[in-house]
């Protein structure tokens, strides 16, 4: 397999992540997505329409792109993913909130800050969308107050949150407050087969 990826991303980490706690590779192919090659025609007709990465290329003729959807694919039939129908709707339940009510304030707002290093020209937009991601820290911090993880045992929910939730400080959201999402960062952290994000082997 090949993925398509930018290694600062929690996107794509979240797959990488996903990939070594399940012992795969993929040979990782890095996009500069600031630079246009996300957005050739040979990248949207063969990859993703949609411009964007993570795409996992699983061979030559199929490659699947949306970080979750990944996840999903890796991780169906595993561990990472419960038998129990309802628990399995619940880490869906999860995945779709990191996609609707995390990652676009906490993954934007650092992008702004910690990857385009762009605070002052995006002042405006950061105002507007810091309290969404402090939002969503205090949903994470109330049920992680309750639960060890966010569905039973270690998923890729938790995988798919941790991944920019552990990078929240880069897009200056102080993780202070939130003490339930400190332990659990902690704990999913020590999960036998965790990587750094900086990692590009495992
Ligand atoms: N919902 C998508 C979001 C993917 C996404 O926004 N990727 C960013 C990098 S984290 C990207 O490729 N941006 C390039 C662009 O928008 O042109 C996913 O979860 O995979």
């Amino acid at each position: 397999m090949r993925l398509h990826q930018m290694q600062d991303s929690g996107n794509c980490y979240k797959v990488r992540l996903t990939l070594a706690h399940l012992g795969q590779t993929a040979e990782l192919i890095e996009v500069d997505i600031l630079t246009g090659p996300s957005r050739t025609d040979e990248f949207l007709d063969r990859l993703n329409l949609n411009g964007r990465v993570p795409v996992l290329e699983v061979d030559d003729s199929t490659a699947l792109p949306e970080s979750n959807a990944i996840l999903w694919f890796l991780a169906e039939g595993t561990r990472l993913v419960p038998e129990d129908k309802l628990a399995r709707a619940r880490v869906l339940q999860w995945m779709f909130f990191d996609q609707y009510s995390h990652e676009p304030y906490i993954a934007t707002v650092r992008f702004w800050k910690h990857i385009l290093d762009d605070a002052e020209g995006f002042a405006r937009q950061i105002e507007e969308r810091t309290p969404g991601g402090c939002a969503a820290l205090s949903v994470m911090d109330r049920h992680l107050s309750q639960n060890r993880f966010f569905v039973g045992d270690f998923t890729i929910a938790d995988i798919a949150l941790y991944a920019y939730t552990h990078v929240a400080g880069e897009g200056g959201f102080d993780l202070q407050g939130y003490p339930s999402v400190r332990l659990w960062l902690a704990d999913v952290a020590e999960q036998t087969g965790h990587i750094d994000m900086e990692a590009r082997s495992w």
